[in-house]
């Protein structure tokens, strides 16, 4: 089921669950080529979250600021490409919300263990702002932070749990956002960690 929790937001829960083992797998093979890492942000700090990246385009930073990149500034090879089950879950969840279809030329791959958290912000660094943006949801329940158009806006805790799919567009697209940290129990595969992946059209 569909369930909408903003103007540009929805929700569908466990989604993705039936393909769990097979992203996992997916996961654990593109990371071989694209290990993780604690990529440097431009204030100096090093992010709490690890990540890679799949597809024609990955996102980076370092210290003179945030880009989609064709190759892995660690190897300086090409991103892996996005695996097969990457793309049949995006297929499926572009029928199920009816927002497909999606052209995503890149997937982030973010792993929060319980240190981990992502500060309220905004994703601007798209080429064109109209393309939804498209998350799973795996592993250990995380608190997402969900706020408005500027900083100082209320912002409202949502908890994301394993399997859950949100798809943001438009009106939602420049909301602050973030993820205040993990909660609940561990997690049969992730163990104490989560994964979030985040499908956009970059480029
Ligand atoms: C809302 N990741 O990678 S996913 C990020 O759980 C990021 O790893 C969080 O924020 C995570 O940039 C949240 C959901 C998400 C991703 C992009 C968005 C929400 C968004 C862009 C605009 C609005
Ligand atoms: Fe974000």
């Amino acid at each position: 089921h569909v369930l909408t929790l903003d103007t540009g937001l929805i929700a569908l829960p466990g989604l993705a669950l039936p393909y769990a083992c097979a992203l996992a797998q997916a996961i654990q093979e593109l990371l071989h080529s694209a290990p993780w890492r604690h990529m440097q942000v431009p204030s100096g700090h090093r992010m709490s979250a690890a990540q890679s990246s799949c597809g024609v385009l990955g996102w980076t930073s370092d210290e003179h600021g945030y880009r989609y990149s064709p190759t892995d500034p660690q190897t300086g090879l090409a991103w892996p490409a996005m695996p097969a089950v990457f793309k049949d879950l995006l297929t499926h969840i572009a029928q199920e919300s009816g927002h497909g279809p999606f052209q995503a030329d890149t997937c982030l791959i973010n792993y929060y263990d319980e240190q981990a958290h992502m500060s309220l912000h905004q994703d601007k660094n798209e080429r064109d702002l109209q393309h939804p943006i498209i998350s799973v949801s795996l592993g250990r329940e995380a608190l997402f932070l969900w706020g408005g158009a500027k900083r100082s806006d209320p912002v409202r805790t949502l908890r994301l749990r394993d399997g859950d799919v949100l798809v943001w567009w438009g009106p939602s697209r420049l909301n602050f956002h973030g993820v205040r940290r993990l909660e609940g129990p561990a997690h049969p595969h992730w163990g104490s960690g989560r994964v979030n992946l985040t499908f956009r059209k970059a480029g």
